[in-house]
């Protein structure tokens, strides 16, 4: 039997070109070089944390999830092998399974037997990446059909039109939600509730809140993995903007802010340092931070309030014994889409 080819579909514009900026010197578009010289003159300064994922980053954070300490991604997948069955109960079969940062497609291959979907949409940054992925995957699975899409859906989700309207699953696993803000998390998830239809679902793999010390130690490993993860967010933006980081200067911090319900990563200077990149500079003190990421960490009721004010309904939850981590179904009830979202 003939293996049918993944179709893959890049649909991210190119917006590197601009006739103002030299771009000849710089690793990145205008529109980056912009968002990030915004970011280093804000006060305090950040840097999106989708700048920590370079290649090297990519592989140091595979690398980390192996961790003792990062508790996240083992414990989602035993929350997954364990509550399969029900898993597959609430989802049902068939489904247009639509997995958000599928990577190497690998958590969601595990659920293939139980869900057994009619169509398979991987959707990454990297359609590279993917098109590798899917003809192993597709290979394997000769009866799903397959769309791979090279796409930065945190800004928008845009699905061609082979992709049946009907019966969507958009699968969401490793929390990343958390690393949303609370604003644009709600803006990603009543994204999702408007291009799935009346009858989309939504499966959720979100971190929660639990004691400090635990959460502390995931995020600042006594190998220092999560530290090289952090700092070499510096060494991709001397790649990306010609800057003049030197990754010495400079240590990893990440705390639980309490008060926010998320977990800080910050880079703080050793000392005062100058640095200098394509079309800017500046000045920081001893001690000063550059704020990198922030993980968010929900409540089932803080979750739940989350979904219901995006138009998804909640209707499965599962979580492991120790209660740090939860697997959620939601669907879309017809009628549950706020007026100013379908607007
Ligand atoms: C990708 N994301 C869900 C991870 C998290 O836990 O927020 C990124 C990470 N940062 C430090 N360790 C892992």
């Amino acid at each position: 039997m003939s293996i049918p080819s993944p179709l893959v579909l890049q649909s991210d514009a190119d917006d590197c070109a601009s006739e103002q900026l030299n771009t000849a010197a710089i690793g990145c578009s205008p529109a980056e070089h912009a968002e990030l010289t915004h970011g280093l003159l804000a006060s305090p300064a950040e840097v999106p944390p989708k700048y920590l994922y370079d290649t090297l980053g990519s592989k140091l954070f595979e690398t980390l999830c192996l961790l003792p300490e990062y508790y996240p991604t083992r414990t989602e997948t035993a929350i997954v092998g364990d509550h399969l069955p029900d898993i597959a109960g609430a989802v049902g079969r068939g489904a247009v399974l639509i997995d958000l940062g599928a990577g190497n497609c690998a958590k969601a291959e595990r659920l293939f037997d139980a869900l057994a979907p009619s169509h398979y949409v991987a959707v990454d940054i990297s359609a590279d990446f993917l098109r590798n992925a899917l003809d192993g995957l597709q290979s394997r699975h000769p009866h799903i059909r397959m769309t791979a899409l090279g796409q930065d859906f945190s800004r928008g989700l845009r699905l061609p039109e082979e992709v049946p309207a009907d019966n969507r699953l958009f699968f969401y696993p490793g929390s990343s939600l958390g690393n949303f803000g609370p604003g644009d998390a709600h803006r990603f998830l009543s994204g999702l509730r408007q291009s799935g239809g009346e009858h989309a679902s939504l499966l959720l793999g979100v971190d929660l809140v639990k004691e400090t010390e635990v959460l502390n130690a995931a995020y600042d490993d006594a190998l220092g993995l999560t530290g090289a993860f952090n700092l070499n967010l510096l060494r991709n933006l001397n790649r990306l903007l010609d800057a003049d980081f030197d990754v010495r200067d400079w240590e990893h911090v990440a705390f639980f802010n309490e008060q926010q319900s998320r977990v800080e990563m910050h880079l703080q200077a050793r000392r005062p340092v100058h640095v200098r990149w394509a079309g800017a500079s500046r000045r920081f003190a001893e001690g000063e931070r550059i704020h990198t990421e922030s993980s968010y960490k929900y409540t089932r009721p803080s979750l739940t309030a989350l979904l219901e004010d995006a138009g998804w309904t909640p209707t499965g939850y599962w979580t492991d014994p120790a209660g740090w981590f939860a697997v959620v179904h939601a669907g879309s009830l017809p009628g549950a889409l706020r007026k100013e979202d379908a607007a």
